[in-house]
């Protein structure tokens, strides 16, 4: 019965072996990982459009080519992720549907105009900096598709993240203009890379069971303090100052303390009032309604081969 099929799955889960598509799982461990994940996936894709809003505007041939790559990955983080998800048995279209209704979220952060190129540096930096720290902790999460595309989905995020540094060191190396610019665009993204981590563990309603269920592996708040204590020792290397008044050595605890996330802002954002929410989900929309032809042309041609092999 239920009972004795949940224990089961708990105590795989407790001995550290991965589920796998097949396995028997309860429905809220499904109905939560695709949560999840399909929000993991909107966020890659809807990530494309800060930084594809600077691909013509890159300073030379060779920066548009790494930032050009580097969206074209994030297209395909958003495909291993999709993919994970569909294999819970849901529908690609339904992960899309609730994207654009507003049903299903995507991380804050893209939410916040990229406003010169500097924010390119800063977005690599700290934005994909934040992501990894959460992805790494990923790669040991319950759900076997899941962790695998963490593994291979760090890999090059973290190619991104030295992009990022390097564009902002480069730019810490030039006039004063261009440092003031680096510094500028450190001071709009470094709040709200924190807020990736979402809620504090007090407040974060799905965590509880989430790392019960090893979905999650650490929490909210542990992740978003490692994230600091590595982004100041890599601001200083390169002159940037980070816009807390707060953050200090805290030698007790081992860590830097920092101050508190404007929770509000937070809530805003996520609730849809973000400066760019709304263009955000009006482009990807957009974009979706004139490919609806490949996907037409895709269908065609697969019943057509089929037909073809039952002929
Ligand atoms: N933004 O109970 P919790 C990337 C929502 S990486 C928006 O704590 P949970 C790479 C949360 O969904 C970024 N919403 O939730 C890239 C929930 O609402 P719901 C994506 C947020 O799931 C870099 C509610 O608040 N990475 O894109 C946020 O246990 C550069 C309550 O929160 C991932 O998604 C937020 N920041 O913990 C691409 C990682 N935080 O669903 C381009 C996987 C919370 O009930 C350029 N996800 N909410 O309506 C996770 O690890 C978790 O889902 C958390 C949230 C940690 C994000």
């Amino acid at each position: 019965d239920e009972k004795t099929l949940e224990a089961e799955f708990q105590r795989r889960i407790d001995n550290e072996e991965k589920i796998e598509p097949k396995d028997w799982m309860p429905q809220a461990y499904r109905k939560n990982l695709i949560r999840q994940i399909s929000q993991h996936a909107h966020s890659e894709v809807i990530g494309m459009q800060p930084e594809g809003n600077w691909i013509t505007r890159a300073p030379s041939l060779h920066r548009k080519a790494v930032l050009l790559a580097k969206v074209q990955d994030e297209a395909g983080h958003g495909l291993y992720l999709y993919s994970a998800a569909e294999t819970l048995g849901i529908s690609r279209e339904e992960l899309i549907d609730a994207l654009h209704t507003g049903a299903a979220k995507y991380a804050s952060i893209f939410n916040y105009p990229s406003l010169s190129w500097a924010d390119m540096g800063a977005i690599g930096w700290l934005v994909d900096g934040a992501a990894i720290v959460n992805q790494v902790s990923l790669q040991r999460t319950s759900y076997g598709p899941y962790a695998r595309g963490m593994v291979r989905i760090c890999k090059e995020e973290s190619f991104h993240q030295r992009q990022g540094y390097h564009i902002l060191m480069t730019l810490m190396e030039g006039d004063e203009r261009q440092r003031k610019m680096a510094q500028d665009s450190v001071n709009r993204f470094w709040w709200p890379s924190l807020m990736m981590f979402g809620p504090h563990d007090s407040d974060s309603q799905h965590s509880g069971q989430s790392m019960t269920w090893k979905i999650k592996r650490q929490s909210n708040d542990e992740l978003r303090q490692k994230f600091v204590d590595q982004s100041v020792e890599q601001a200083e290397a390169i002159g940037l100052t980070l816009p807390d008044p707060d953050l200090r050595w805290n030698e007790d605890r081992g860590h830097y303390d920092f101050g508190e996330i404007d929770w509000e802002e937070f809530y805003s954002v996520i609730a849809g009032n973000g400066h760019c929410n709304r263009d955000r989900v009006a482009h990807h929309r957009r974009a979706h309604d004139e490919g609806a032809w490949v996907r037409e042309a895709l269908d065609a041609y697969e019943s057509k081969r089929s037909a073809a092999r039952t002929a």
